[in-house]
């Protein structure tokens, strides 16, 4: 496979001014015809090139003609990918018809089935696996779309834009057409057939035109939407008042379906989703699926203008619709919700989960530059690092000049396919800030490592911190510059008071330095005690911070920052510095100890009836085991395990009568809604009930199966169902049986149930996950099923790190089945194979093993990308 580079960039030869497509809808054989109404490009310059379109192998060639010539087959040339025609006037209609079996389409990209149904999916791209076109973001055409169908099975037909058309054909088949009247990439194409139910609805957009509101479904789940539906309209709203942007077409449709690659996709005017992601009702779904479905619906609807109206020029440009994107939805749910609670879920997920990314074998910038498979870049990296950047800069503009970079954005570029680089000189000149230096966060991978240290000078009154970054260097990118980071910070002083002080002539007690050197001293003056400094609030930039904290400091500033992020922030390092203790000893097989500060902490923090329950959860919420494998030098997972459950057992049995009371004291009565403030007292409550039953009381085991059996929601069912097979009660094998039992009929709660399940530590836990794997519930061809299973066995200690290695060989073998049915996902799940460097070395080399043997299988540019860069 072949490596294509951003340096290589060239404008398309060749444009599609509009794009007229008929699908001939059948159970074998869809026709699909295309007429592209083409000319050359003038910006592309040499007027001889030969015409390449894109094609993928399942599209089967039936006619071709350019005007109203038939192309004979001397005159063209047809390869895996591609199709050629070496001499074509400079204006003309090129014709093509192609067949294609969307049934036996186990890709899920471009055209396929999904139970009963006809589905697209585009982004990157799929178009090509639906015809023979320029399938690439910067040719933008105008769609028009016919759809035949049998109209008693499929009595939706639904694409892009608005319907125009409806009638007969000859053959008493259906015809609809539609037409969207904004250009766009194929990327953006969409097309659904099926036997659809709708919930309708409006929306008044702020300059009165009112749009018509239509989520899909299957019958069975159209009891499922409304959640959705609220989210939609509170997302359009938004989008209005935060940034100017109003929706543009006279229709907006949703369609859920069963099997897709990913959680959804923002086609114009008609997004396709999940059903994970759009779907809830109280009794199936959890809060934390609650507030996905709503943060997922804004997302791809943002996209509508981030993504849709100003599009990418290229696939290395990715992060500009994609970070830009995540950015809008996070501050769209952190003011729907808590902002605080909001940034610590993210921050925790992008240093767990991104900060490994960024240390592995597949790291990359944020623009990369260069891939085998794009397929592969829709990562952590551009998505939520990408958003920290979009951060960054608002942070140094401020918000008023953010949202007039941003306006600047939309307006100049309204319809156009651009790059980082238009994003960043919008927002330079709509705020004169120069970004110069800033850029380079585009370009260059790794986490920057922060060391600081400070002296304080009492006769005086100076304080000075002094701040060193360093970016890791890898084989791919040996030489690491410093970085333009913005640091918030303020100082606290001994009782925990915030401290005003000057810096740069400025008094405040809260500062934005700019770290912008390899090393650089920051000077306060007007200082009259020892200061303990906050750094980084809200997380002010994607870095690791070294600062040497005494237990003392971390205690002080987790009861007493102002900054809700750091006081989070500190219990985490303080978590993490005891636990590195323990895990410690547990490596050298000694027996685990600790006299723990944090328990201090948490007393301290159990006894505050001020502080909102959703942040009390949060901080008591232990380092996860991925996060510390994350932080690991060397990871020795079950030595992780063990420190973790050691602690936390400790920790349960010191605050035994605490959580006790936390458990009724947030336990609510009625009716169950997600709101806020209700999501915040079930985490506090499940919090709590999963410390208190890692202590002997008899009241904790009765109280989990009590819940487990009378919840009126599936927050409190899972939630006890789960803290019950963490903590190896009992009753948890019974009660996994019975959770089946209920709801075996839901598929939504049965993906939860086969991840739960196929998370269970257990000696024996691998030969469960083949039962699983088995079971009637599970199914290779739905991703989220194999998601689960085989997702949810990754980060089974016992089972996947078993030190016979057969869990890696397990998971190897599924892998290289899964490369020829649907090589995205056989991708994705090779993620927790990528860490085998940092594994401890026994486990390592066995890991390594197995990527060997996929490496010498027929594989996909999908698998073989990420393989061969592992051993690399
Ligand atoms: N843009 C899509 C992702 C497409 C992934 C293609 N492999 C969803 C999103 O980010 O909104
Ligand atoms: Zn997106």
């Amino acid at each position: 496979p072949s490596t294509i580079y951003l340096k290589d960039y060239q404008v398309p030869p060749y444009l599609i001014d509009k794009t007229e497509l008929t699908f001939d809808l059948d159970e074998t054989t869809t026709v699909v015809t295309s007429r592209l109404h083409m000319r050359r490009n003038p910006e592309f310059g040499l007027s001889t090139t030969p015409l390449v379109l894109d094609s993928g192998v399942d599209v089967k060639l039936i006619a071709l003609a350019i005007d109203d010539y038939t192309l004979p087959e001397e005159e063209y040339r047809l390869s895996e990918n591609q199709l050629i025609i070496s001499a074509t006037p400079d204006v003309f209609i090129l014709t093509c018809e192609t067949l294609i079996e969307p049934q036996n389409n186990t890709r899920l990209e471009g055209l396929y089935r999904s139970s009963s149904m006809f589905c697209t999916q585009c982004e990157a791209e799929g178009f090509r696996h639906i015809t023979f076109y320029l399938d690439r973001p910067d040719v933008m055409s105008i769609f028009t779309t016919t759809i035949i169908g049998d109209e008693s099975r499929y009595p939706v037909m639904l694409s892009n834009g608005n319907e125009i058309e409806r009638g007969k054909t000859d053959e008493g088949k259906t015809f609809v057409v539609w037409h969207d009247p904004f250009p766009k990439p194929a990327y953006l194409f969409a097309l659904v057939a099926g036997d659809l139910e709708v919930k309708n609805d409006v929306f008044v957009t702020q300059s009165n035109k009112e749009v018509k509101l239509q989520i899909f479904t299957e019958s069975h789940n159209l009891d499922k939407v409304d959640y959705a539906m609220e989210a939609l309209k509170r997302s359009m709203r938004w989008d209005e008042t935060a940034y100017g942007r109003e929706y543009d077409l006279d229709i907006f449709m949703i369609v859920a379906v069963d099997d897709f690659n990913m959680g959804a996709m923002e086609n114009k005017g008609l997004n396709i989703f999940n059903s994970s992601c759009l779907l809830a009702s109280p009794k199936t779904t959890t809060d934390d699926s609650y507030l996905r479905v709503e943060a997922i619906v804004a997302h791809e609807y943002f996209h509508n203008w981030s993504g849709n109206r100003v599009t990418c020029r290229d696939w290395f440009q990715l992060s500009l619709k994609e970070g830009f994107t995540v950015f809008r939805d996070q501050s769209f749910s952190a003011d729907m919700h808590s902002e605080t609670v909001k940034r610590v879920e993210d921050v925790s997920f992008l240093r767990t989960a991104q900060f490994a990314e960024d240390a592995g074998p597949m790291a990359h910038p944020v623009r990369p530059a260069s891939f085998i498979e794009i397929s592969n870049f829709y990562t952590l990296t551009v998505y939520e690092k990408g958003s920290e950047i979009v951060r960054m800069i608002h942070t140094l503009l401020g918000a008023e000049k953010f949202r007039a970079g941003s306006d600047l954005y939309f307006e100049r570029h309204d319809g156009q396919a651009v790059t980082c680089d238009d994003f960043v000189s919008a927002m330079e000149d709509a705020s004169g800030v120069d970004l110069t230096h800033f850029k380079r966060w585009y370009s260059q991978s790794g986490t920057p490592v922060i060391e600081v240290t400070d002296e304080f000078d009492a006769a005086s009154g100076v304080y000075r911190l002094t701040m060193t970054q360093h970016t890791p260097e890898t084989a791919a990118q040996p030489v690491t510059l410093p970085l333009h980071i913005p640091v918030k910070m303020g100082l606290l002083d001994p009782n925990g008071q915030e401290i005003s002080a000057y810096f740069n002539g400025q008094e405040s007690q809260e500062h934005v330095l700019h770290l912008t050197a390899e090393s650089q001293v920051f000077e306060f003056t007007g200082v009259t005690t020892q200061p303990v400094p906050s750094l980084f609030r809200s997380f002010s930039a994607p870095i690791k911070l070294r600062y040497d904290y005494s237990s003392e400091d971390l205690l002080l500033l987790m009861s007493s920052d102002s900054d809700g992020f750091n006081r989070w922030s500190a219990a985490q390092q303080l978590a993490v510095n005891e636990l590195t203790v323990l895990i410690n000893q547990a490596i050298a097989k000694q027996a685990l100890s600790i006299d723990s500060q944090l328990v201090k902490g948490f007393k301290n923090l159990l006894e505050n009836k001020e502080l909102d329950p959703a942040m009390v959860a949060l901080i008591l919420a232990l380092p996860s085991q991925a996060y510390l494998s994350e932080l690991a030098e060397t990871i020795y997972p079950a030595a992780i395990k063990e420190a973790r459950g050691f602690f936390k057992k400790l920790i349960a049995k010191e605050l035994e009568e605490d959580f006790g009371r936390l458990y009724r004291e947030h336990h609510l009565e009625g009716e169950y809604s997600p709101q806020a403030k209700d999501i915040a007292h079930r985490s506090l409550k499940n919090m709590a009930l999963s410390y208190w039953l890692e202590t002997d009381s008899e009241l904790a085991h009765q109280t989990v199966k009590t819940q487990f059996e009378s919840a009126n929601n599936m927050t409190d069912q899972f939630a006890a169902l789960s803290s019950a097979v963490h903590s190896q009660h009992e009753d948890a094998e019974n009660m996994l049986a019975s959770f089946y039992e209920q709801w075996q009929h839901e598929p939504l709660v049965v993906i939860k149930w086969l991840m739960l399940s196929a998370n269970q530590e257990a000696a024996d836990a691998l030969s469960r996950v083949k039962g699983l794997m088995e079971h009637e519930a599970f199914d290779l061809k739905n991703p989220n099923k194999v998601r689960s299973v085989l997702g949810g066995f990754g980060q089974n200690v016992s089972g996947f790190h078993h030190e016979d290695g057969s869990g890696y060989a397990f998971l190897a073998d599924q892998i290289i089945v899964l490369n020829k049915l649907n090589p995205q996902i056989a991708s994705r799940l090779c993620t927790p194979l990528t860490r085998w460097k940092k594994l401890q070395p026994e486990l390592g080399q066995k890991m390594k093993g197995q990527l060997e043997r996929i490496l010498k299988e027929d594989l996909s540019k999908d698998v073989y990308e990420v393989i061969s860069k592992c051993l690399a």
